[in-house]
């Protein structure tokens, strides 16, 4: 059934904005909406939403949906021109808001056919309802927070059994199966100077006394995303490697001591980097301090220093500020908040003073 509240949301937002009517293709989007996971690769995928209420959900034959929607469906197969049936249905000269990624090939057709038309990304207005949670999905980051703690824990413990990240990557896909959930994003496992590099995949290299060992990872559980990132050190902790670790803790706590709404992200990102930077570390921090999180790991809205968005109750996103000094050490700590009317809730609770295994 479409979701009547979030759909009545996103219809408010688009007579404020004088955007009547909106193409949405993202399908996590869709699913927010509608309840419904449909994946069609490139077939063409549009959730028509429009201020007159003629809403319908473009589809392929090929995806059979048998569920009521409690939106209309206009059926089309391979053999028919997709956009050209979808144009029969809009309302030309009125402007359209657009998925921000739905296809160009897609668009620039549909532009030829309803020329008189102002298109505008439509995302934002659906992005940011979807950034502020409601007791339904918050309830369920916590849960996959949790789980992702147990993951965590489990995992750790497997460190000194000798394995290649590969292999320790498997385990816990392993670990995840057993848990009921399935992974978020393909883990990262780092060990040593592999660390260096914020998105390592993981490969052969096994681990050697004195490295650190960087594990970001996350589940999914009923379609909500967990992400988690420690930093541990395989039987000691080099002195110039603890001073690192000491400051991305100092960074990641000042971060989330500074939430609470009203606070721009961009203030947030400063929190954790101008403490990186004062330590000397600045240019070693290398990427934003993070990145909204629910259905999707990556959504609309990140802690950036461009970003000047205030945050808001409800909202879900990570903190995760690093340092990685090429060829020698990595080392990031992230955890997932919650944005509370007093400040922030920390989703996950996994242990993130320094920690030597092994
Ligand atoms: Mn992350």
């Amino acid at each position: 059934m479409m979701k009547q509240e979030r759909v009545n949301k996103i219809l408010e937002i688009m007579a404020a904005e004088g955007i009547p009517q909106l193409l949405i293709s993202d399908p996590a989007a869709i699913f927010y909406l509608t309840g419904k996971w449909i994946q069609s690769g490139e077939r063409m995928l549009v959730l028509y939403l429009s201020s007159k209420g003629n809403h319908k959900l473009f589809i392929n034959e090929l995806f059979p949906v048998y569920d009521e929607l409690g939106v209309d469906k206009v059926w089309f197969n391979d053999t028919q021109d997709a956009v050209a049936i979808l144009s029969q249905y809009i309302d030309k000269g009125n402007p359209i808001g657009v998925d921000k990624n739905w296809p160009a090939h897609f668009l620039l057709r549909l532009m030829e056919q309803a020329g008189d038309s102002r298109f505008v990304n439509g995302s934002v207005l659906l992005d940011q309802i979807r950034m502020c949670k409601d007791q339904q999905e918050r309830a369920l980051m916590r849960e996959a927070s949790q789980i992702n703690d147990l993951a965590m824990g489990q995992l750790i413990q497997l460190i000194p059994g000798g394995y290649s990240e590969q292999k320790l990557a498997q385990r816990l896909v392993a670990i995840y199966d057993e848990l009921g959930v399935s992974c978020s994003f393909a883990p990262i496992i780092a060990y040593g100077a592999n660390a260096t590099d914020p998105h390592h995949e993981p490969n052969a290299s096994t681990l050697q006394a004195g490295e650190s060992v960087i594990i970001d990872i996350g589940c999914k559980k009923n379609d909500y995303c967990a992400d988690m990132t420690r930093t541990v050190f395989y039987k000691y902790v080099p002195d110039a490697a603890r001073k690192i670790y000491d400051v991305v803790f100092e960074a990641n706590k000042r971060a989330i001591d500074k939430i609470r709404p009203g606070v721009r992200f961009c203030d947030i990102d400063a929190a954790a980097r101008e403490h990186i930077e004062a330590a000397g570390y600045g240019k070693y921090f290398t990427h934003r301090t993070g990145h909204s999180i629910g259905l999707e790991v990556h959504e609309f809205g990140d802690v950036s220093a461009v970003n000047t968005a205030q945050v808001q109750p409800g909202m879900t996103f990570s903190i995760e500020p690093g340092i990685y000094l090429p060829g020698e050490v990595g080392v990031r700590i992230e955890d997932l908040v919650l944005v509370t009317e007093e400040g922030c809730e920390v989703l996950n609770n996994f242990e993130k003073k320094i920690m030597i295994v092994g």
